[in-house]
């Protein structure tokens, strides 16, 4: 009388690697989804660039600060580029251009406004937490090139949320408002944005609820940091159920 199964599927490795939970990165359906999000995160580091040197536009004595965190996402541009080209894809950057336009729109708005809490929730929270939470689930199923470059950039992109946080931190009996209202209409746009990539992150072998598990770690250990309390920041996640 059998009295188990025989576990196959556990034990066999099978021959696309699936078992080590890595994907194929040379088949065309990895390149094609890797087309997109590569592209997402060239743009994403560009954007990064001159949001941080508009932002020093807004606080001259911060300036040359600024431009450091700026010249830091030049490099990881480069980094990822070469991610890219490492897999022999070629990013396609009108639809990572698309990808950002609505925030990207927001924070020039808010730019023009000189609405400095804006500018800072946009870039150095939402875009940076979320830039942590894909760049997190990515290291553990990049292949061996990326995942080194990524692992450097990662740590540089906590430094940015900080900058960020503490200069809301600092203000905040000024900011909340403006920073509760920002908040409002931008974190519903990074949640449509990760629903448009999941698709061609979970060819990547990247999860959704992992990858939003991981933002909201950083999003609200960041505004716990600021000095929001609990209630503050059950509002302002909420803003991302809509
Ligand atoms: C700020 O320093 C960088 C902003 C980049 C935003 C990236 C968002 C990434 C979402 C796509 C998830 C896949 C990540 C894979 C990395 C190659
Ligand atoms: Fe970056
Ligand atoms: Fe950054």
């Amino acid at each position: 009388m059998p009295i188990l199964e025989s576990p196959e599927v556990a034990v066999v490795d099978s021959p696309d690697g699936f078992s080590s939970g890595l994907p194929d990165f040379t088949t065309v359906s990895y390149k094609d989804a890797y087309s997109r999000i590569n592209a997402i995160v060239i743009e994403g580091e560009q954007e990064a660039h001159d949001n941080y040197i508009s932002i020093g536009t807004l606080i001259p004595e911060q300036a040359e600060e600024l431009k450091k965190l700026a010249r830091m996402e030049l490099k990881h541009m480069r980094g990822f580029t070469a991610c890219g080209k490492n897999l022999a894809v070629e990013p396609d950057m009108q639809f990572a251009k698309q990808f950002f336009s609505s925030l990207h729109g927001n924070f020039q708005e808010a730019l023009k406004d000189g609405k400095l809490t804006t500018c800072f929730l946009i870039q150095a929270i939402l875009i940076e937490a979320f830039a942590i939470s894909a760049y997190h689930v990515y290291i553990r199923v990049a292949d061996p090139f990326a995942k080194k470059i990524t692992e450097g950039v990662v740590q540089d992109e906590y430094l940015h949320l900080n900058y960020g946080q503490e200069w809301l931190k600092a203000n905040l009996e000024n900011c909340k408002e403006e920073l509760m209202e920002a908040n409002k209409v931008n974190l519903p746009l990074i949640k449509s944005m990760l629903d448009q990539v999941a698709e061609d992150a979970s060819v990547l072998h990247m999860d959704k609820e992992e990858l939003m598990e991981e933002f909201m770690i950083a999003y609200q250990d960041s505004l716990t940091e600021m000095g929001l309390d609990n209630r503050e920041i059950a509002r302002m996640a909420l803003a991302a159920v809509v």
